[in-house]
């Protein structure tokens, strides 16, 4: 009887576990998969580019938009990617057709950094 009760609780934590496993497994394919090629916003806020991890599908447009008070860009040293001043709520986009990892900046503050990965 004994026996019988520890088979019925293991296998209810196995179950368990599995459980948590498979929706933990769900959560994080959803956020660590974009859309495959679609609009992919980038805001610069504070300072800051968020994301600034960001990985996308080759194919994909990305977008960033300047919700400072003060203007930015979004450059790479090899000019790969090269906005203007983007003033208060301006907007730049690039689509990212060839896989690599492009690590960008803003010519203004440098040391606001952020990377598009391309996959
Ligand atoms: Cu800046």
């Amino acid at each position: 009887m004994k026996k019988t009760m520890l088979k019925v609780v293991v296998c209810a934590v196995v179950v368990a576990a599995g459980w948590v496993a498979g929706n933990r497994a769900h959560l994080f394919a959803a956020a660590a998969a974009p859309a495959a090629n679609g609009p992919v916003e980038v805001k610069i806020d504070n300072f800051n580019f968020m994301p600034g991890d960001l990985t996308v599908a080759a194919g994909t447009t990305v977008t960033w938009v300047n919700h400072d008070d003060v203007p930015h860009t979004v450059r790479t040293i090899d000019g790969t990617i090269k906005s203007k001043a983007l003033d208060t709520d301006d907007k730049f986009s690039m689509t990212f057709d060839k896989p690599g990892t492009y690590e960008y900046f803003c010519s203004i503050h440098p040391k606001m950094t952020a990377k598009v990965v391309v996959k």
